[in-house]
């Protein structure tokens, strides 16, 4: 049936004939959905569709056409080979864009493939510094970085919270490796010591034969470089083995989920980073919480408020280049500069944010309180 006729059509059935002529954009969004982090996943997502959701609404005209865009949410699992196969699947797609993925062992590898098929990707939570080190033109993100982060937890450790003797556990991903690294050498950068360097893996809930060893070595503070999913049972355990060091994550377990993991093991000794500002820090913080709730039913928990972002991120490009072409619309993607929900949405030379900032969160009266914003 020829447009003109499917308008007619709609006009018969007393619907508007512009729906007709509607064209339809789809975006990728890529995190794991199945698994441990599924919530974390799932947040992301959410961010992202709510930020679709309110572009549909709002009707935005590009070239000429009323856009519609379409989010092609997948699940890699938090897996790398999957992570692979899913960017491949979104490219064949003709996806116009990509939010994702999570984590940035999945991100990383993904990578190759959205720089092979032209298509623009921003990460709202993968922070390993190597994905906008490849030289690909393609790669973003609207976090901070792990350079970023590490200092600050390793600076967080030694001068605030006085630790000489640090522990390090990392869970071999690219995110904890690479983030336990980063700790690790600042911290003895500034004098403190590495008393103990142990490993675990993003699937382990058993942590008691690390954990004593550790003991034995006396650590002011054990860092763990990885997600929530295993910081909280790792929490129970180190209360089970009475250790009474500090506890130190980054941005995978600095979530409400570890806290609940954790219950009555975790204490005003826990501490935690996120790479950018918390919701309650936000100017549209509250609200973006509320609509958040009122959708999705669901508590925001790190990330989505700059899924949220990477989504609009993509869409303004295209607004400002006046087309949703890939090739058309990443000269304007590079130049973008705007105030997103979560703060100024501009890009450095390699894709990461020119104004990235770090959080420090200590646990006090059952959440998480900010204490200190590193810039
Ligand atoms: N940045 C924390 C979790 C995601 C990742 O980088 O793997």
């Amino acid at each position: 049936m020829k447009r003109t006729a499917i308008a007619l059509s709609l006009l018969a059935l007393g619907l508007p004939a512009a729906h007709a002529k509607d064209v339809v954009v789809k975006i990728g969004h890529v995190a794991p959905l199945t698994g441990p982090i599924s919530h974390l996943g799932k947040d992301n997502e959410y961010g992202a569709r709510l930020a679709i959701e309110e572009a549909n609404a709002k009707g935005i005209t590009i070239g000429g056409a009323k856009v519609k865009f379409e989010l092609m949410a997948e699940d890699d699992q938090a897996d790398p080979r999957t992570g692979t196969t899913v960017a491949q699947r979104l490219a064949d797609a003709s996806v116009k864009g990509v939010v994702g993925h999570l984590n940035s062992g999945t991100t990383i590898p993904a990578s190759r493939i959205y720089e092979q098929a032209g298509i623009p990707v921003i990460t709202p939570s993968a922070t390993n510094p190597k994905y906008t080190q490849q030289g690909y033109k393609v790669t973003f993100r609207v976090i901070a970085n792990d350079i970023q982060q590490g200092a600050a937890v390793g600076r967080f450790a030694v001068e605030k919270l006085k630790a000489k003797r640090i522990a390090i556990i990392d869970d071999r991903t690219a995110y904890g490796q690479g983030l336990a690294d980063q700790v690790a050498n600042i911290a003895k950068a500034i004098g403190a010591t590495v008393v103990s360097r142990e490993y675990t893996t993003d699937k382990a809930t058993d942590f008691l034969a690390i954990l004593t060893k550790i003991k034995a070595t006396q650590p002011d503070v054990i860092f763990y470089g990885g997600m929530d999913a295993q910081g909280g049972p790792m929490l129970r355990q180190m209360k089970q083995l009475a250790i009474n060091a500090k506890f130190l994550t980054g941005d995978g377990g600095c979530t409400p989920e570890i806290i609940k993991l954790a219950g009555d093991a975790i204490s005003d000794n826990a501490y935690c980073t996120q790479a950018g500002l918390p919701a309650d820090k936000l100017a549209g913080g509250d609200a973006f919480k509320k609509k958040f709730k009122e959708r999705f039913g669901a508590e925001v928990q790190i990330y989505s408020p700059y899924s949220y972002d990477a989504t609009w991120a993509l869409i303004e490009a295209m607004k400002a280049a006046d087309s949703t072409e890939p090739a058309k619309y990443l000269p304007a993607l590079k130049r973008l500069s705007y105030q997103g929900l979560t703060g100024p949405i501009a890009f450095d030379d390699k894709g990461d944010l020119k104004k990235g900032v770090v959080t420090v969160f200590a646990y006090k009266g059952g959440k998480w309180e900010p204490v200190e914003v590193v810039q």
